[in-house]
C-alpha cells in the first residue's frame, strides 16, 4: 500500500478501517467473558469509532493465569537469548511496517496529528522494543569479589508476570517503554491500555504473535480503569505493576499493592515542569521556540510538558512576544491532515477541565496574554475539540494554575529577579519530572541543574531525549525509570548463587 500523503487519502483509509477490538489472551483474540463492550468515541468528530471489549476481573484472571503458565513453562525465558532478540527485533520491524494502521488508530482514538503518530509515536514504540531487544545477548550478569575458594554469582532473574497499565497521551510509546525491558528479561506481560486508546495496543498483539512471541507471554486486556485496571493491580499473582498515569491512580495502585501481595510498583505520574529563563540567555528565539513546543506539543497533554515559565523580569515582555509569535505559527487543524501540528483534545470532559483552569487563571489574577479558547481553525475540522495555545502571564506562584497539572496547551508564567528566587519557585511543587534552565552562564546552569528537584534537567534546550537516557520523576512524579539500561532494574530480581569449592 502506498503511504497516504494527503488529508483526503487519510480520510479514505480511516473510513475503510475495521479495527480489532477484542482482548488478546493466550495468543488469541477474544471477547470479554461478560460479552460487554464500551464505545470509544473519536474526539475528532464525536462519532463512535469502535465497540471495545469491556474486560473485567474474569478476563484479567484468565490473562494472568496464561501469563503465569507461559512463564513457569519457560516458553520464552528459556529460549536462547539470541533467539529472543531476533523475535523482538522482528516485532519492532513489523511495527514499523504497520506504521500506517497503527498511526491511524492512535490518531482516530486520541486526536493527535497523523504526522506525529506516524513520525514519533509508532517509530518510538518500535525503537523502544528494538533498543531492549539488543540487551538479550549483550547484558552480562556479575561475579562478586570473594575469597579464592568461593564464587558468588549475582544473577538477574525475571520477576514473572508484569502488569503494565498505560495512559492515552502516548499509548504506543509508553507501552513500548514497559514491554521492551519486561520481555527481554524473560517476563510475561499483561498490558491494560487506557480506555481512550485501546485499539493500537490491540493491533500490537497481532504483530507480536506474527513475530513469534509465544502464546501467553504478551496479552492485551482492554477495559475501564476501575474494572480491568483495578483487577490487575489487585491480582495476587502479578509481580509488578508498571504504571504511567495520574498521581491519584498511582497512589491507589501503591495502596493496593501494599494490601495484596506486596507486588512491586513503578510509577510515572504527573508533572508541572518549570522552564527557567535568566536574563543572560543569549538566544531568546531558540528559547521561545523550545518553550512553545515544550508546552503546546500534543496540545499540552504530556506529563513532562514545560507548563511553568519562570522568567527574569528584564526579558519577560520580549520573551512573551516571541512565544506568542511561535504559538501563532503552529498549525492547528484536523488530526488527519498531515500538515497539522496541533490536533484536538482527547475528550470533551478533558477539554472542559482545561477550559475551567483557563477561567480560573484570570480569576486568580493572571493576565490572559494569548487566549486559545476560540482557535481560528481554517475550516478543515469542526472546532469542538480544539483549544489553542494559551498564555497566562504574571501568575502568582501560589495560584492553583501554577501548582496543579492542567494537561492542556496552557503556559503559566511568573517573573523573577534572581537565580535563588527562580530555584525556590521552581522547586515549590509536589512534582519533579523535568525542568529546564536557559542561561549563557555555565556556572549558573550547573548550580541550577544541581538544585532543581527533577528527573531530567535540560540546559538551553527542552525535550531532547533518547532511549539511552532514563526518564522518570522525583517526589510525587513517581519513581522507577523508563528508558535506558536502568529501566531493566524494575523487571528483575537479583539472585546470589554462592559456591564454595575450598
Ligand atoms: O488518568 P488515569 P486519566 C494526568 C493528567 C490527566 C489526569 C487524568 O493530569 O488530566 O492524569 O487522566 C488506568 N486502578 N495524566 O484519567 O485515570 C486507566 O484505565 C488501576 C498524566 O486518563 O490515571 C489508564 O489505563 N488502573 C499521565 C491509566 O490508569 C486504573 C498520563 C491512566 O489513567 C484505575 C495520563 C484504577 N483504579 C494522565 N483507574 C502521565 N504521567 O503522562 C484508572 N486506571
Amino acid at each position: 500500500m502506498t503511504t497516504p500523503t494527503t488529508f483526503e487519502q487519510w480520510q479514505t483509509l480511516a473510513k475503510n478501517l475495521q479495527p480489532e477490538t477484542r482482548a488478546f489472551i493466550n495468543g488469541e483474540y477474544q471477547s470479554a467473558q461478560s460479552e460487554k463492550t464500551f464505545t470509544r468515541i473519536s474526539p475528532i468528530d464525536n462519532q463512535p469509532l469502535a465497540e471495545v471489549a469491556r474486560c473485567d476481573k474474569a478476563d484479567i484472571d484468565a490473562a494472568v493465569a496464561c501469563a503465569r503458565k507461559a512463564f513457569d513453562q519457560g516458553v520464552w525465558k528459556n529460549q536462547e537469548p539470541s533467539e529472543r532478540k531476533q523475535v523482538l527485533l522482528r516485532w519492532a520491524e513489523l511495527i514499523r511496517e504497520n506504521v500506517q494502521t497503527l498511526a491511524l488508530l492512535e490518531t482516530l482514538e486520541v486526536g493527535k496529528p497523523i504526522g506525529d503518530t506516524q513520525a514519533v509515536d509508532v517509530p518510538g514504540c518500535a525503537n523502544a522494543i528494538s533498543y531492549y531487544a539488543e540487551f538479550a545477548d549483550k547484558l552480562y550478569d556479575e561475579i562478586a569479589p570473594t575469597g579464592p575458594h568461593d564464587q558468588a554469582l549475582i544473577k538477574r532473574m525475571p520477576l514473572g508476570v508484569i502488569g503494565a497499565i498505560v495512559p492515552w497521551n502516548y499509548p504506543l510509546i509508553i507501552a513500548g517503554w514497559k514491554i521492551g525491558p519486561a520481555l527481554v528479561l524473560g517476563n510475561s506481560v499483561v498490558l491494560k491500555p487506557a480506555e481512550q486508546s485501546s485499539l493500537a495496543s490491540i493491533h500490537l498483539a497481532k504483530l507480536a504473535k506474527e513475530a513469534g512471541i509465544p502464546d501467553g507471554v504478551f496479552n492485551v486486556v482492554p477495559g475501564l480503569g476501575e474494572e480491568a485496571g483495578k483487577a490487575l493491580s489487585e491480582h495476587d499473582d502479578v509481580d509488578l505493576i508498571a504504571f504511567t498515569g495520574s498521581t491519584s491512580v498511582g497512589r491507589l495502585i501503591m495502596e493496593t499493592a501494599a494490601k495484596t501481595n506486596l507486588k512491586r510498583v513503578a510509577l510515572e505520574l504527573g508533572g508541572k515542569s518549570p522552564q527557567i529563563v535568566m536574563d543572560d540567555c543569549d538566544d531568546l528565539d531558540a528559547a521561545a521556540s523550545a518553550i512553545a513546543w515544550g508546552i503546546f506539543y500534543n496540545a499540552g497533554q504530556t506529563c513532562h510538558a514545560g507548563s511553568r515559565l519562570i522568567v527574569h523580569k528584564n526579558i519577560a515582555q520580549t520573551l512573551y512576544e516571541k512565544v506568542v509569535e511561535v504559538a501563532n505559527s503552529l498549525k492547528q487543524g484536523h488530526p488527519l491532515d498531515p500538515t497539522t501540528q496541533i490536533g484536538v483534545m482527547v475528550e470533551a470532559e478533558h477539554k472542559a477541565k482545561v477550559l475551567e483552569y483557563i477561567a480560573l487563571g484570570t480569576q486568580e489574577g493572571a493576565t490572559l496574554t494569548l487566549d486559545g479558547r476560540q482557535p481560528d481553525i481554517d475550516g478543515a475540522a469542526s472546532d469542538h475539540g480544539f483549544i489553542g495555545p494559551t498564555l497566562l502571564t504574571n501568575a502568582s506562584p501560589d495560584a492553583r494554575i501554577s501548582k496543579e497539572e492542567i494537561f492542556g496547551p496552557v503556559l503559566v508564567t511568573t517573573e523573577i529577579e534572581s537565580e535563588e528566587e527562580a530555584i525556590a519557585i521552581a522547586n515549590d511543587t509536589d512534582f519533579g519530572l523535568a525542568a529546564a534552565v536557559w542561561t549563557s552562564n555555565i556556572k549558573c546552569a550547573h548550580r541550577m541543574s544541581e538544585a532543581l528537584r527533577a528527573g531530567t534537567v535540560w540546559i538551553n534546550t527542552y525535550d531532547r531525549a533518547s532511549m539511552a537516557t532514563p526518564f522518570g520523576g522525583f517526589q510525587q512524579s513517581g519513581f522507577g525509570r523508563d528508558r535506558s539500561i536502568h529501566a531493566l532494574d524494575k523487571y528483575a530480581d537479583l539472585k546470589t548463587v554462592w559456591t564454595h569449592f575450598g
